[in-house]
């Protein structure tokens, strides 16, 4: 999902068992107001003792625990991302590359760890452009290589297989017996088909030959000229295979092996200046280091700021990390209005009232809903969380009818279960002893 697509709905620092329920039950409320966008509720910090029983209580999952709202390279990353395997040819990756324009092909190892990259942004990537083909042959790519890659066919079945020396591969024409410096024993001779040229590779031990012909018969029949050395065909020109000879290059010859990558986890707004200095996207990583994604410079410069809904809190201090990227879509506290600042026209509900969990409560009410009992035990326990049992000086009449309906609708008994979560907030009774101490 989009991350726009998600508004969050967050109580203050430090949250109490108001800030929980409230950002988890009006998230709820929103969810089935508005079916288009995901609610999600956030706690700012980790919850104390009463809000976890209150929430087992309800039998609701606690909201995740964020206190940073700006976003994660795993949020904005692009998670489109094709890759190829060590072993692919070079052709494989040049057409991901040019085909889609990419700026970087990640290579992955069978777990989805990346071992490698290629790029048209490094230096290696003369390899993908150049023609060459002398100054590598050899070096980067091997008789077997280009066998596979070209899907070869051996015309002598009986010669024995022959290792090419991590040498040359060589261009013959007829007038090669002329030329004899030019086939070393363990070179690769590419001919077109020439009896002579095939008797000269056999006398110089080269260690195979591809005669290049569009016509196999005519190739088989000056195989036999060869002796022992294995002979493979090619349909085509030797100039159709020489030219093609750079895209069987296996990946592994020409990735770098050295790149940087980020993680899912770190904050895109960390990873820019990295970004902004690495000629390519970089590869994603998730926690168990697999490729998930890429992260280029349009994702570090992508900046839809995030909508947030803030309930139980009006005070700048006691908001979220990243408050000033984020775009608060409305206000929902019973505290006096503070010193929070927004940028847009904002939809408030600040209402003189015990706790936030009532004006929750009402808005339920208002929108001709009704808590379901899980939501109205969660209520109810920050009601009374929050008015310590309806006897605090903020505690209005509307609390009291509240928590009276609350506890019908949780089928409670308001003064049994009152107690039960004031008791869960003496940290005397329920607190690790240590960190009292
Ligand atoms: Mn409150």
């Amino acid at each position: 999902m989009k991350r726009s697509k998600v508004i969050f709905v967050a109580g203050h620092q430090r949250p109490d068992a108001d800030a929980a329920v409230s950002a988890c039950v009006a998230a709820r409320l929103k969810q089935r107001l508005d079916p288009a966008h995901r609610y999600q509720p956030l706690l700012l910090g980790e919850p104390n003792a009463q809000t976890c029983w209150l929430f087992e209580q309800a039998g609701v999952e606690l909201p995740t625990v964020r206190p940073d709202l700006r976003p994660t390279v795993g949020e904005v990353m692009n998670p489109r991302v094709s890759t190829v395997s060590a072993q692919a040819r070079l052709a494989d990756a040049l057409h991901l590359l040019q085909g889609h324009r990419f700026s970087v092909v990640p290579v992955v190892d069978a777990a989805g760890g990346v071992v490698g990259i290629l790029s048209p942004a490094l230096p290696q990537s003369q390899y993908l452009y150049h023609f060459n083909a002398e100054d590598y042959l050899g070096q980067l790519l091997d008789y077997a290589d280009v066998v596979r890659a070209f899907k070869l066919r051996r015309l002598n079945r009986r010669a024995p297989a022959s290792d090419a020396r991590p040498g040359s591969f060589v261009i013959a024409h007829a007038e090669i017996a002329r030329h004899r410096t030019q086939i070393h024993p363990g070179d690769v001779v590419i001919s077109a088909p020439s009896e002579a040229a095939l008797r000269y590779a056999c006398a110089r031990r080269a260690a195979g030959v591809i005669i290049c012909d569009p016509n196999e018969t005519e190739a088989r029949r000056c195989c036999r000229a060869a002796g022992d050395v294995p002979v493979h065909w090619f349909r085509g020109s030797v100039m159709a295979l020489a030219v093609s000879l750079p895209l069987a290059i296996p990946v592994r010859n020409t990735m770098a092996t050295e790149f940087h990558t980020v993680k899912t986890g770190q904050r895109a707004d960390q990873v820019r200046e990295l970004v902004a200095r690495t000629p390519y996207a970089l590869p994603v990583l998730n926690e168990q280091g697999r490729l998930v994604g890429v992260f280029s410079r349009r994702e570090a410069l992508q900046n839809e700021p995030q909508p947030i809904i803030l309930v139980d809190h009006f005070e700048r201090t006691q908001t979220v990390l990243g408050f000033e990227q984020a775009e608060v879509r409305e206000i929902i506290d019973h505290h006096r209005v503070g010193n929070l600042e927004t940028v847009h026209p904002v939809r408030v509900d600040c209402r003189p009232v015990g706790s936030t969990a009532t004006i929750v409560a009402c808005q339920f009410a208002e929108a001709g809903l009704k808590p379901d009992a899980a939501e109205a035990l969660l209520l109810l326990g920050a009601i009374i969380s929050d008015t310590l049992l309806l006897t605090s000086p903020t505690t209005t009449d509307i609390d009291r009818k509240v928590a009276g309906q609350l506890a019908r609708y949780a089928r409670r008994d308001l003064a049994v279960f009152g107690r039960e979560v004031l008791r869960r907030n003496d940290e005397l009774v329920d607190g690790d002893p240590a960190r009292l101490v």
